[in-house]
């Protein structure tokens, strides 16, 4: 595989773009190398701008869940486009768009969109102090929730990736009101609680995917609510990556719990920007312009936006490739398992629905603690083999795969042949 054209084009970008990228997973930093450059996709595959072809299992950091230009919804932006970008006012799409949200999530009675997943989990959070009149808001280390300042403490994504322990120009001030807490480890939310009451929720990925995929054991999420309730304090639940990937609706209602307030982004704009966030009337009663929270957007509710928004969950609702996901990747959490046995390597993989990861290490991954333990080295090994091999990866340990309905069975024996070759590859460090 050839590289010139993507290289050519990281040292341009470094001219005007920061890293060359507009955001920083996408710089390749934690496995080293240049970062690619991508000229198009279609269905399962992408294609770099050296010509070369791979399957995609980052799809966007999940949005392109039903595969990449799926027919429905780029007729639907089409269309949308032959009417106008953009008017400043209300559209009927909106309303389309809110209803097919509200109605996935049982305890969502209204909505808001915004235009990206931090934008959501900003005004959740806005929403939960509005709601509650309470300051503290905790997070759990190895979560992340977008950029915004309060939130970035021991963030998972991009900053676990850089460890970084928080970030430049995040004043202390910001981040006073932000307590972090252990997932998995309900004590540690608690030991808050003793000594704090001034607490307005907790917002938690009630999937972790940004520290690779950590799962809530046992009764984690419905024990938490359960002890939330007791005190007064809301539950957010960050589904910006976790809705409507593992069910048309929310990871929450697969993990029995019912989040107080719930952030989307991602897949319900199936690639176009759109962040939302909702939860039961007499909470978004708080929200202006009926209540006295604050929040807007210039391109809140796009109509280009919600076309796609429409489309991909009206397209995923049909489908329902669930159960395939399920099926899929049960096969290439065996077939990761497998491979690192025949090759001798320590590999654990945490997996939920159509998201997962392997992680270079042994024992389980349950926390952000656990998670760090793994080896980043063997991870950038694997990472470049499998681009060789022509699987596309989220470039970092700490991030998740995403599985698409575009997906064949001939795409699932490609990578089980990438990963061999890749495993071997690391076995041979
Ligand atoms: P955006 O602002 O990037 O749309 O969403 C922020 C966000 C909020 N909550 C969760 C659970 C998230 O995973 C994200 C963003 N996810 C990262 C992937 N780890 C996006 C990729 C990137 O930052 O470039």
């Amino acid at each position: 595989m050839k590289f010139k054209k993507s290289n050519k084009l990281y040292k341009k970008g470094l001219e005007n773009l920061v890293g060359a990228v507009n955001s920083p997973v996408r710089a390749f930093s934690s496995v080293g190398g240049n970062p690619l450059f991508i000229k198009k996709a279609k269905g399962s595959k992408i294609y770099d701008v050296d010509g070369n072809e791979y399957i995609d299992l980052v799809v966007s950091y999940g949005p392109m869940i039903l595969g990449h230009r799926h027919k429905s919804v780029e007729k639907a932006a089409k269309k949308a486009l032959k009417n106008g970008y953009s008017f400043g006012a209300s559209t009927e799409a909106e309303i389309k768009l809110a209803k097919i949200v509200c109605d996935a999530f049982p305890e969502m009675d209204k909505v808001r969109f915004v235009n990206s997943g931090t934008e959501a989990v900003l005004s959740g959070i806005r929403l939960a102090r509005a709601f509650t009149g309470k300051d503290k808001i905790i997070k759990f280390a190895g979560c992340y929730h977008g950029h915004q300042d309060a939130l970035l403490v021991a963030a998972g994504s991009g900053l676990a990736t850089l460890s970084l322990p928080g970030s430049k120009g995040v004043p202390e001030g910001a981040v006073k009101n932000t307590l972090i807490a252990e997932y998995n480890n309900l004590e540690s939310v608690k030991k808050h609680f003793d000594n704090d009451e001034n607490i307005a929720g907790v917002i938690i990925e009630p999937i972790g995917g940004n520290m690779g995929v950590v799962i809530p054991e046992n009764n984690f999420l419905k024990e938490l609510k359960d002890y939330l309730e007791t005190k007064g304090a809301l539950l957010i639940a960050d589904e910006v990556m976790t809705g409507f990937r593992s069910k048309f609706g929310g990871a929450q209602e697969l993990l029995g719990v019912t989040a107080d307030i719930t952030c989307l982004g991602k897949v319900i704009g199936g690639g176009f920007p759109v962040g939302a966030y909702g939860a039961r009337e007499e909470i978004m009663q708080e929200v202006a312009p009926l209540g006295g929270m604050y929040q807007a957007g210039t391109l809140s509710g796009n109509p280009i936006a919600m076309a796609g928004g429409i489309a991909t969950l009206t397209e995923l609702k049909k489908q329902n490739p669930y159960k395939q996901f399920e099926e899929t990747g049960n096969v290439l959490e065996v077939i990761l398992s497998e491979t690192a046995k025949k090759y001798n390597l320590d590999l654990v993989v945490n997996r939920f629905g159509s998201m997962m990861n392997p992680f270079f290490t042994k024992g389980k991954v349950t926390n952000f603690e656990e998670a760090q333990l793994s080896d980043t080295d063997k991870f950038a090994v694997f990472f470049w083999e499998m681009i060789k091999n022509g699987v596309f990866l989220p470039p970092s340990q700490f991030e998740a795969w995403f599985l698409c309905s575009a997906l064949t069975d001939k795409d699932i024996k490609k990578i089980s042949e990438a990963i061999d070759k890749s495993m071997l590859a690391v076995s041979k460090m």
